[in-house]
């Protein structure tokens, strides 16, 4: 009922077919489809409670109070939506190392969008509510689901939506992450990737990629075939970051560390041990890998690096009311 403080918890995704450009802004309609791993160590909880008292939306971030235009035009969609006028206050915990570049914007606005839509009174299935993530995050529109799930890339508010793919997963995979910088990024993903999709002579190659990739792995995840998850997945990730290289201006995420980290994955895989890199809009390396080499890869990163950067993740469910 309204009024109702209302609480859901959303886990954070690490894309194996990256999302990266826009073809519609304010939609939020990507120029392509991703698939995704939904993971159960990095979750952010958020309560939404409208209150007809409230001259504007209270919102804060774990436990201190912000001011977030993105957040109160995202509530304005919901009170929109519902043809509420009132202001909610809303409180969030982000339960990811903190601005650690682990996608922490996919889990608060699957987490948002669950809160707030039922604290005001809508009854949204998985799927609208996947489409109402999108308009705060891209990468969120995924976080409604657990396990393998994709986001169609569809070509307006309507056909632009997220689905499951597969969850729970059957396959034996992990993901560690290795945290390289906790600072803000400085180029956010956002402007990243309209400066990638205006001026990289590449990025109709890449279009054209992702489809082949988004193919790959969902075979993949049918047959069950590790390998070429994350052979496909690694190739992806770093296909993503040359747009970033190929384009003008020129920037970039990998740092030295990214690099170190890099070639650590490959020494393992040279010796045996099968593991693939991934990266987003950042420096963290995440690591694809199955159950019984994750005591050997976090071994050879702790000889680098500390043991609080270092952090291991099994699959995670989709979105829930708490
Ligand atoms: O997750 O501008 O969702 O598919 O993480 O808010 O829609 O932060 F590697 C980059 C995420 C992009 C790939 O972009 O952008 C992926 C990325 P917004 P997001």
């Amino acid at each position: 009922m309204l009024g109702d403080k209302i609480t859901a918890r959303a886990h954070t995704n690490i894309a194996l077919v990256k999302y990266w450009g826009k073809e519609n802004e304010e939609l939020i309609i990507p120029a392509n489809s991703s698939l995704s791993l939904t993971l159960d160590e990095f979750y952010t909880d958020t309560s939404v409670q409208f209150d007809e008292t409230l001259q504007s939306d209270e919102v804060t971030l774990n436990d201190k109070t912000v001011e977030d235009i993105k957040i109160t035009n995202f509530m304005n969609i919901i009170r929109e939506k519902a043809n509420i006028p009132y202001f909610a206050r809303i409180e969030s915990t982000n339960h990811v190392p903190t601005s650690a570049g682990l996608a922490s914007s996919a889990s608060a606005y699957a987490a948002l969008s669950a809160a707030g839509s039922k604290a005001a009174g809508l009854n949204l299935s998985e799927k609208e509510l996947s489409r109402l993530a999108r308009r705060g995050s891209g990468s969120a529109t995924r976080s409604i689901f657990g396990g393998f799930a994709a986001w169609n890339k569809g070509d307006d508010d309507e056909t632009s939506y997220g689905y499951s793919i597969e969850d729970p997963v059957k396959m034996d995979i992990n993901m560690i992450a290795i945290i390289l910088d906790n600072q803000p990024k400085k180029i956010s993903s956002r402007k990243g990737m309209k400066i990638s999709i205006e001026t990289s002579p590449y990025y109709n190659s890449w279009i054209e990629q992702t489809k082949a990739d988004f193919r790959t792995i969902s075979d993949a995840i049918k047959n069950n075939d590790f390998t070429t998850l994350g052979k496909t997945a690694e190739l992806n990730a770093m296909r993503m970051h040359s747009l970033t290289l190929s384009s003008d201006p020129s920037y970039l995420y990998i740092n030295s560390d990214s690099i170190e980290v890099i070639n650590m994955v490959k020494e393992l895989r040279e010796n045996g041990i099968e593991c693939y890199y991934t990266m987003d809009a950042g420096p963290n390396v995440k690591i694809i890998c199955r159950n019984n080499n994750i005591n050997a890869i976090t071994k050879k990163l702790s000889s680098r690096f500390d043991e609080n950067q270092i952090k291991v993740s099994g699959p995670g469910e989709g979105i829930k009311y708490l």
